[in-house]
């Protein structure tokens, strides 16, 4: 059947249930945002010209949520605990449901099992007849308990999986026997899964695909009646937990010269001993009231955590500036106690790399806070520089829908097993860019993104795919590996092996090497020892995760 947009949310706030703290601030925020996501369907909607859309059977396990996997989340939701993720699984409702498909939805084992048609009282026993969806978004939690509860099944299903993974899965920790030869072992990868389908809350790797979330877009009177409205003084500290202020009093001392400051810290009776007198602190407030609070605030500060949130993409987009720490030496899963473990080797250069890399000044100012001096003046600066609001399109509704359209219609064969095997068809040259030699002709069979947008690049040493394309204005797209490890190469010497940084070229050796394991196509991989052969795409201004020709 064919999708067509929703604009009442009824339905949806019907099924999301009852009974959790977590819930009850997840429909807040549908209902918030409902009048904004039916506006961005309607010009969505124009965009496509009324193009078939296929309707999908959706199911969507909350897995960190249920009971069954301790649920830590949810009593924390009016206590300052982390809303991130409740922000990020509310839009991917909201958007699923706007965008007109069959949507189910579970917070427990019990209800996964009813979908999945399990009989009761027969928990473990696997799935029997075909998968009665067409895709199910989950999280790692949910993720394990569909594999006890469908057993071996899982993997003939797994094609149909989509994981929420805030901070991303790289394919080096992905692949079980790869990761555990070669040191990649964490909590949570090996799942041998196709990496585009680990969902991210921020374009990390584009390894993965970036699922992101909405804030709230201001018309243009709003936008002049903030900007009329800002008090230059005035501050708000990113950080709900009276544990993200500690140690900070040397920093908020000088804030405080220049500035009155506001905090939201969660508290119970007394001002938490972390936060200082001279701040004024709201406690822990409800999503709408942060937001007119900081459509009066000039600055947003952080101190380098919570991580890449939510909170100061809502900040840039009610007009503040962000001021946060840079990171040197970057923190990482190698030297940061909040990144070990995770299946990633990203080095993060700030407290929010986004913020820093594709928003940046004058919205974003990122500092080093142990030069007092260079965050002295970045306080002066802030409260004189004047800035409009501002929500980058991927961040808003209509990107958001956008986006998660284009992957349900276009990214299907995903799954882990439609990426083996060489592709075949007609064969079409690519460009010699490379200089190294590496020429060679690439079958061109269906593939989204269109292969028209290939472009190749051969990195420097030590330097991975996602950056050489970033230096020449481009984003590395995992997809297209497939057709450029070829045996057409002309190479002295040519090895096929399991390796996350084939295809490249060994600079010792001037051999080419071919990656033998499709699953191990990485943008994210690099060497000292090897030029790594980048296949790279343009992108839609503000949606980096499309192609110009992707929709
Ligand atoms: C991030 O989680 P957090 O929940 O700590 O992220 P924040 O940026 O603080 O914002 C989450 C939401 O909390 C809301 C605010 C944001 O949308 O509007 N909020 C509020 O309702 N009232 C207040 O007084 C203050 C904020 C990240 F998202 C997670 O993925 C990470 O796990 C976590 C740790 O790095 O950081």
């Amino acid at each position: 059947p064919k999708a067509a947009f929703r604009t009442d949310i009824s339905t949806l706030l019907e099924q999301v249930g009852t009974g959790k703290e977590s819930l009850s601030f997840m429909k807040r925020r549908i209902r918030r945002l409902a009048a904004q996501w039916g506006t961005a369907a309607h010009r969505l909607d124009g965009k496509l010209r009324g193009r078939w859309r296929d309707q999908k059977r959706i199911l969507v396990h909350v897995g960190f949520l249920t009971e069954e996997s301790g649920d830590v989340f949810s009593p924390k939701v009016l206590k300052g605990g982390p809303l991130g993720e409740m922000v990020q699984w509310a839009d991917i409702l909201s958007a699923l449901h706007v965008l007109g498909h069959n949507l189910k939805i579970s917070v427990s084992v019990k209800e996964l099992q009813g979908f999945l048609g399990v009989p009761p009282g027969r928990g473990s026993c696997p799935l029997t007849g075909p998968l009665p969806f067409d895709l199910i978004y989950t999280d790692y939690h949910g993720l394990q308990q569909m594999k006890q509860h469908m057993g071996l099944s899982l993997k003939k299903y797994k094609c149909h999986i989509r994981v929420i993974d805030t901070f991303g899965t790289e394919p080096a920790y992905n692949h079980e026997e790869y990761a555990t030869l070669h040191g990649y072992r964490t909590n949570w990868g090996y799942w041998n899964l196709n990496s585009r389908q680990f969902m991210t809350m921020f374009p990390h790797t584009p390894d993965n695909s970036f699922m992101g979330f909405v804030s709230e877009e201001l018309n243009e009177t709003e936008k002049l009646n903030i900007q009329r409205n800002k008090v230059d003084d005035m501050a708000v500290v990113y950080g709900k937990e009276a544990s993200m202020w500690k140690g900070k009093e040397k920093f908020l001392q000088i804030l405080h010269r220049y500035m009155e400051i506001h905090g939201t810290v969660y508290y119970e009776t007394q001002r938490p001993p972390e936060v200082p007198a001279f701040v004024k602190n709201h406690g822990l407030l409800p999503q709408q009231e942060l937001q007119q609070l900081l459509r009066k605030a000039k600055l947003f500060i952080g101190f380098g955590f919570p991580y890449e949130g939510p909170a100061p993409l809502e900040a840039i987009a009610n007009g503040c500036i962000f001021l946060q720490p840079k990171f040197n030496p970057p923190h990482s899963s190698l030297n940061h106690e909040f990144f070990r473990g995770k299946p990633t080797s990203r080095e993060v250069s700030s407290q929010h790399p986004y913020a820093e890399q594709y928003i940046g000044r004058p919205h974003v100012m990122t500092v080093d806070y142990n030069n007092s001096q260079e965050f002295d003046s970045a306080i002066r600066e802030i409260m004189r520089t004047k800035v409009e609001p501002y929500l980058p399109y991927e961040y808003t509704c209509e990107g958001m829908l956008e986006r998660v359209h284009a992957y349900i219609q276009h990214q299907v064969g995903v799954g882990p097993d439609s990426m083996s095997g060489s592709p075949s068809g007609p064969f079409i040259a690519l460009p010699n860019s490379t200089g190294l030699g590496w020429s060679s002709s690439v079958s061109a069979p269906p593939s989204w993104p269109p292969l028209s947008a290939l472009q190749l690049f051969i990195s420097k040493e030590a330097q991975s795919c996602v950056e050489a394309c970033h230096h020449e204005g481009l984003v590395c797209e995992p997809t297209f590996f497939r057709f450029i490890n070829t045996k057409e190469v002309q190479c002295e010497g040519v090895e096929t092996e399991m390796n996350h940084i084939f295809p490249a070229f060994s600079v010792v050796r001037k051999e080419c090497g071919l990656q033998k394991e499709a699953l191990l196509f990485s943008c994210a991989g690099l060497s000292a020892k090897y030029r790594r052969l980048c296949p790279c795409r343009d992108f839609r201004k503000g949606q980096v995760a499309l192609c110009k020709d992707c929709l």
